[in-house]
């Protein structure tokens, strides 16, 4: 065991907090999900607004840095080609930055605002329906995908044009903070966006578990009790437990082609055994109806219902402001990796790339499974509404599915899908977690306890909530691990300008259609200037 290399303070302090937090709950459950759900209500209360702000901002500034000269700006060397071709390219992305959750959500959030839609509309009328259609898409959709894409501006800057690569997210905000992102202040950072991670994974892990479990209990017939969902977790574990300790390239490679082959299967299963021309219709249709509303959308937070004018729906905080939260706290995470595969690209080929290419994902999830589930409600052929109520969502998304010719094979395709694609979004989450608690990472590959370590320790907090029957709190456990990353998020955004606009200043190449910038051009001409 190597431990020079480990970054202690970091690693220590990392591992408090996530003590901090489970302790408390093991010993107090019941004071303890209070806590967690006040904390939860105080800050969608009173800071969603900022949540919505900041998810609109990134917005405007990725697509300002994109068609401005800072998006001309090649991540690499003269001459260099893309190191990877546009459709890896895009399928790595969408597998590292989109997990099991898509699965989940894609099959049944329509069903959600269907029965509690947005805007003042009614209930279950055609409105409600049009909304359904499309408030999944836009939940992940432009916005999603540019909180994603902001840190990966810096750290992609870093790695490929001023050569230091950037395995922790402090180092990304050394323009902004100077020296004292090496000090505590940068611990402190590290440790926020470690502890984001760690929330917004146990989201996701709260959501997948119930899910593959109902799967398996459906070819099986296993009761869906603790302890299969605990087994459940232990099992994804393990998956990306050995993929990590296989290593990056081996693990995640094997994992992520799985991954992409078994989605467009069922996909494509879905579309051609489904409703075909609703599904298409419905999708077609479901992007006017967004684009019409995209602002309204973004901005849109129940003001009135502050004033008791018109009763609150609640639903600004329960979807538009969770949904900013869990892509904030991914997204520092996301960042590091798509900044690794975009060598060669320029920032305005990344930026607009990871936008629509995400989007484009998040569409065909949405478009061919949603509409499939709100088919079979308005056809009446199966009503997904009253099962749901009746026996929550993972079991009313396997009653979908076993809607469909040779439904056994497709529910067992949908599990193992699930089951890959919630290890493949672990497997990286590992790998970033334990690259964070290292001074360096040799061969850009963390040490393999250090692997293993993160692997399972991702595990704690789902597993301890999930003992104390408050999977629910885990679902909000973003919303309170990605305020503070909300400010770091700022903060790579500012770091991002600076650095590159001091280096662009020194260039004064703004007109040509791609800027190579060479470091060893400007150092020289800081020399002089400083002689
Ligand atoms: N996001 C994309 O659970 C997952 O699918 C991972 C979730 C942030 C909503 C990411």
């Amino acid at each position: 065991m190597n431990s020079k290399l480990i970054d202690w303070p970091t690693f220590i302090g990392a591992l408090v907090v996530l003590l901090a937090v489970s302790l408390p709950l093991i010993f107090y459950p019941e004071a303890g999900s209070n806590v967690i759900n006040t904390i939860n209500e105080f800050i969608t209360g009173n800071f969603g607004i900022l949540f919505l702000a900041l998810g609109l901002l990134a917005f405007i500034f990725m697509l300002y840095i994109a068609f401005s000269k800072y998006g001309k700006i090649k991540l690499g060397k003269r001459g260099t080609e893309k190191e990877f071709g546009t459709f890896s390219w895009a399928a790595m992305l969408f597998s590292a930055g989109i997990g099991s959750s898509i699965l989940y959500w894609g099959m049944i959030e329509w069903a959600y605002y269907y029965q509690g839609p947005p805007f003042g509309v009614e209930p279950m009328t055609k409105e409600a329906i049009e909304l359904a259609m499309t408030y999944g898409i836009f939940h992940w959709g432009p916005i999603a995908w540019a909180i994603y894409t902001l840190p990966a501006l810096p750290i992609a800057y870093f790695y490929y044009v001023r050569k230091n690569p950037v395995l922790k997210i402090s180092a990304a905000t050394k323009p902004v903070l100077g020296k004292l992102a090496d000090g505590p202040l940068g611990i402190i950072i590290d440790i926020l966006f470690i502890f984001g991670l760690l929330g917004g994974a146990g989201t996701t892990l709260a959501l997948g578990t119930p899910m593959i479990a109902e799967g398996i209990h459906d070819f099986t017939g296993i009761p869906v009790t603790l302890l299969l969902q605990a087994g459940v977790m232990l099992l994804c574990t393990m998956i990306f437990a050995i993929s990590a300790y296989s290593g990056l390239n081996k693990g995640i490679k094997i994992l992520s082609d799985i991954n992409l082959w078994l989605a467009i299967f069922i996909l494509l299963f879905i579309f051609i055994f489904g409703p075909t021309v609703f599904i298409s219709e419905a999708t077609f249709s479901s992007l006017g109806i967004l684009m019409d509303n995209f602002f309204h959308m973004a901005t849109w937070l129940e003001p009135l219902a502050a004033i008791d004018t018109y009763p609150a729906t609640g639903f600004p905080e329960s979807w538009t402001v969770f949904y900013w939260a869990w892509w904030v706290v991914y997204a520092p995470f996301v960042g590091l990796f798509v900044a690794r595969i975009s060598y060669g690209r320029t920032i305005k080929e990344m930026i607009l790339g990871t936008m629509i290419y995400g989007t484009l994902g998040s569409i065909l999830f949405f478009g061919v499974l949603g509409n499939f589930g709100l088919y079979l409600q308005l056809s009446g052929s199966f009503d997904v509404i009253s099962y749901m109520n009746e026996f929550g969502a993972p079991a009313a998304i396997i009653a979908i599915l076993n809607q469909l010719p040779i439904s056994g094979f497709i529910v067992i395709v949908f599990t193992i899908l699930s089951i890959v694609f919630l290890s493949t979004t672990f497997d990286s989450a590992s790998y970033i977690l334990a690259a964070v608690v290292q001074k360096h990472v040799p061969g850009g590959e963390a040490l393999r306890w250090n692997r293993l370590f993160w692997a399972f320790t991702l595990l704690l907090l789902p597993l301890v909530l999930m003992f104390i029957g408050d999977l629910e709190a885990l679902q909000t456990a973003s919303i309170v691990a990605g305020f503070p990353v909300m400010f770091i998020m700022l903060l790579l955004a500012i770091s991002f300008v600076k650095a590159a606009g001091s280096d662009l200043r020194a260039m004064k190449e703004y007109r040509s259609p791609t800027i190579y910038i060479d470091r060893r051009n400007i150092e020289k001409k800081e020399d002089t200037n400083n002689k």
